[in-house]
């Protein structure tokens, strides 16, 4: 008899049917799921692969000596150990770190998306943890959206990204006209982060083009917007879009088709930004994006007269000056008047994601697991973390102060892959090799864990219990375990909850509650906020029986900024001014030059306006057949490689000049790294431009040297955004593409040399 076991996903919510022995026969999408990821197979087909970690290691020379040989890091076997001696090691550096240098030594490596799940979320656990210990230097920003959230607090007084999302209903029912600059391609929409329930995104798409809306793809890939919707496709060279939205404002004023009436009234400093677009014409933008003058003056017309949503991908932000894009989309909007009209004005990043843009009842709580206290205040920009590696001692300017870098010691990193989510990695993983321990927990042998000094083997979601309660979804999703756990791995929950024992804060981690102690205690307490709210959650045995609850209620979403528009002097914004500042005179007191007082256009490091050696931009998107790292050794992802790498995909064109067919394996190179990807030639790019989905195994054939398997991150620049954000500028990249012959095999998925513990006398 089979049995089938309910598990959800940041990619949905699926079914795994099982035998009695545990076997595993087949994955499953829910009734309630319109529109299946194909990603929901990856997880039962790998999660007892021969890549799981199935106990504790331990480098060979951190064995012998912790510190001694901190740069061989990633380059020797690892040695088998029983959990016992490896939390004894665990416990020994964190305590020795801490009285040598203090828990601003100590990195809770904690960007990571790891996995759905309210309890075990890799960054809470862990974070909860390290706190308790006294604390340490935490993250601050997103690889997201980092730069819009460092200029939004400037602009609107307030960064909720997710809040300022105009919702489908009302792009259905009110917008004519949808600029999408960096698109919204589908593959995006496959999850949310903290899982998705439902997918809807390809059947709205749908719906706004039977609604007569107009669709436009501004990219430098045609494929950024689903074919359903019958986009139109404005081709623009990447890094640009600034120059664009500066060409289409300076458009406005020449042709007398601004909303003199909004500005005056809902804005600050128009009158100095307007003297900045006195030459930003349709000519000048299109020398910059390669966009004719005339589409730009017909686009700036058409917008003028509709109901126009401006979309800005967070993809454009991602890049050098990432802060302009945004800054200029919410001053290109204030122009059009529409801000605050239903369908009207801006949004960021319609589509990165599923639920962002759906419409969900209001006020629905997540049970929660309570991080603690940080008594470390320090804290670095994601973008900068080689900088906190490479340069104890020294300053990073940053959001109008400055940070001092402290000396770290010890990385602890759980839920995240540094060797996925950093740029620059050759430079990035000189500073990994400088503290004295890196402790990492893994399921599988994935770079961060083979770049590690101790290992310890962590469960999947389908090998223990948990609840998902997505951030945009109106369901509360329980998640039973599938299956036991792989060899000798552990939750890192309990990981911790062992640690904290030892280290003589045991109660205060975990309280004496166990897995279903924690899940029913955190279940209850939200739905206590739930009940105060209206809502009828059951009691959480019913809940964990029937495995859902759906919040159900009026959906409706609150036009963004309608109060405002409406009445801006009794509901005014969070600005000095009160108003959307096109100027901002705070940050006009930093003195910035990579982040001016109002949006501005600066030339990129890199970009195709002043390639020489490096004649090709690099753009490194989200894959479509993975969530980052993450599932790349399940067969979804493999079969999407070209010869065994990381497809790459270039024009015609460009390959021709190269020399190039398809299957061909590519040296994709710079002056920060090389990498090896395999061809595949498109009429979807713009000429000039290559396009490598993020995530690949980090693989080089030595550490630091030719990656042979296609991770991007080794040519990408580890430049901030500006000194305003710091945010990660990785779309920012030129590169130079050469045929390569006999390139050497791909082993990210073999697991790494183990030397037996006796080997060297111990
Ligand atoms: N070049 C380039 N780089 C980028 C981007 C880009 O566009 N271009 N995008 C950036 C963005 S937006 C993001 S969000 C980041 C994402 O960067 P990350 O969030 O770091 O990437 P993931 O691959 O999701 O890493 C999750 C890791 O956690 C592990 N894991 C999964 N479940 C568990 C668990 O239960 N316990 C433990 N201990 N580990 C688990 C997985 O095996 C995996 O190694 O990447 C950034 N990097
Ligand atoms: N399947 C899948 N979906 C995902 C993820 C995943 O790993 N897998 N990751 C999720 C995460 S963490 C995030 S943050 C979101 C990110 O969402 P986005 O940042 O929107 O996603 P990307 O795929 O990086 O970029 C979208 C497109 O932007 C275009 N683009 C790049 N540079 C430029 C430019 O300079 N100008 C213009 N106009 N266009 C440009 C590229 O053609 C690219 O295809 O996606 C989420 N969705
Ligand atoms: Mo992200």
């Amino acid at each position: 008899m089979s049995k089938f076991t309910q598990t959800a996903s940041h990619w949905g919510v699926y079914r795994v049917e099982t035998d009695e022995a545990g076997g595993i026969l087949s994955t499953t999408g829910v009734p309630f799921d319109a529109d299946p990821s194909p990603i929901q197979a990856s997880l039962p087909a790998v999660v007892r692969d021969p890549l799981r970690i199935d106990r504790p290691y331990v480098r060979e020379g951190y064995l012998r000596s912790r510190g001694a040989s901190r740069a061989d890091r990633g380059a020797e076997p690892f040695v088998p150990v029983d959990w016992d001696t490896a939390l004894d090691l665990v416990t020994e550096a964190l305590q020795d770190t801490r009285q040598r240098l203090g828990n601003e030594s100590i990195y809770g490596g904690s960007y990571g998306w790891a996995s759905a799940g309210r309890l075990h979320h890799t960054q809470s656990t862990m974070k909860r943890f390290l706190g308790l210990f006294g604390g340490f230097v935490d993250r601050i920003g997103n690889h997201s959206f980092g730069a819009a959230l460092g200029i939004m607090p400037y602009v609107l007084g307030r960064s909720d990204i997710y809040g300022l999302a105009v919702r489908w209903p009302e792009v259905v029912a009110h917008t004519r006209l949808m600029v999408l600059i960096g698109g919204a391609a589908l593959k995006n929409a496959q999850l949310d982060s903290g899982g998705t329930v439902s997918h809807d995104n390809a059947g709205w798409f749908r719906a706004a083009h039977e609604a007569g809306v107009r669709i436009i793809c501004v990219s430098p890939s045609k494929m950024d917007v689903p074919e359903d919707a019958a986009p139109e496709w404005l081709p623009i060279r990447p890094g640009t879009d600034t120059a664009l939205l500066l060409g289409l404002a300076g458009t406005l004023v020449a042709k007398g088709l601004v909303d003199r009436e909004f500005v005056a009234s809902h804005c600050s400093g128009y009158a100095e930004f307007e003297r900045y677009l006195a030459d930003k014409d349709a000519r000048w933008a299109a020398e910059i994006t390669g966009i004719p003058a005339a589409e730009i003056e017909r686009l700036a017309a058409a917008m003028a007269e509709t109901r126009t949503l401006v979309n800005t991908s967070w993809s454009v932000q991602r890049a050098d000056h990432g802060e302009q894009p945004v800054w200029a989309t919410v001053a290109l909007a204030s122009m059009l008047g529409q801000i605050g009209l239903p369908g009207g004005g801006f949004s960021l990043g319609f589509g990165a994601v599923n639920g962002m843009t759906l419409a969900r009842p209001a006020g629905i709580p997540r049970p929660t697991l309570p991080l603690g206290p940080n008594p470390v205040r320090t804290v670095i920009p994601v973008g900068r973390i080689a900088e906190l590696y490479l340069r104890p001692g020294g300053t990073l300017p940053y959001n109008g102060e400055t940070i001092t870098l402290p000396q770290i010691d010890l990385i602890y990193s759980a839920g995240g892959n540094p060797f996925h989510h950093n740029q620059n990695l050759n430079r990035f993983l000189e500073g990994w090799r400088r503290p004295g321990a890196v402790i990492v927990h893994e399921p599988w042998w994935t770079p961060p864990a083979r770049y590690a000094d101790i290992v310890l083997p962590s469960t999947t979601t389908m090998e223990r219990n948990d609840i998902m309660a997505p951030q945009t979804g109106s369901h509360w999703i329980a998640m039973h375990q599938v299956i036991p756990p792989h060899g000798q791995a552990r939750n890192d929950f309990d990981i911790f909850a062992e640690l904290a024992d030892r280290l003589g804060f045991g109660s205060a981690y975990h309280q004496d509650r166990d897995e279903l102690g924690w899940l029913r205690h955190m279940y209850e307490e939200a739905r206590t906020v739930a009940a105060q709210r209206g809502f009828d959650p059951p009691g959480f045995d019913e809940f964990w029986a029937t495995g859902k609850y759906e919040f159900t209620g009026a959906a409706e979403h609150p036009v963004v900024l309608s109060e405002f528009r409406a009445d801006p002097e009794m509901n005014p914004l969070d600005t000095p001014s009160g108003r959307i500042e096109l100027v901002s005179e705070t940050i006009r007191s930093y003195d910035y030059d990579d982040c001016p007082a109002h949006p501005t256009w600066l030339e990129p490091v890199e970009w195709l306006g002043n390639a020489s050696r490096y004649p090709l931009h690099l753009l490194s998107n989200q894959p479509a057949h993975r969530l980052h790292s993450q599932l790349d050794n399940a067969p979804l992802s493999r079969a999407a490689k070209v010869a065994d790498r990381e497809p790459i995909l270039i024009g015609a064109q460009d390959a021709r000049q190269r020399g190039l067919r398809d299957g061909d394996v590519v040296r994709v190179f710079n002056d920060r790294g090389e990498f090896l990807a395999g061809v595949r030639i498109t009429d979807t790019l713009l000429p000039g431009v290559v396009q490598v989905p993020t995530g690949a195994w980090y693989d080089p054939v030595t550490p630091g040297g030719l990656e042979k398997h296609g991770n991007p991150n080794v040519v990408t620049t580890d430049k901030g955004t500006s000194q305003l954000a710091q945010g990660p500028a990785a779309q920012t990249c030129l590169v130079q593409v050469e045929r390569y012959d006999d390139p050497p095999p791909v082993t990210a998925f073999e697991p790494p040399p183990t030397a037996e513990r006796n080997s060297f006398g111990l």
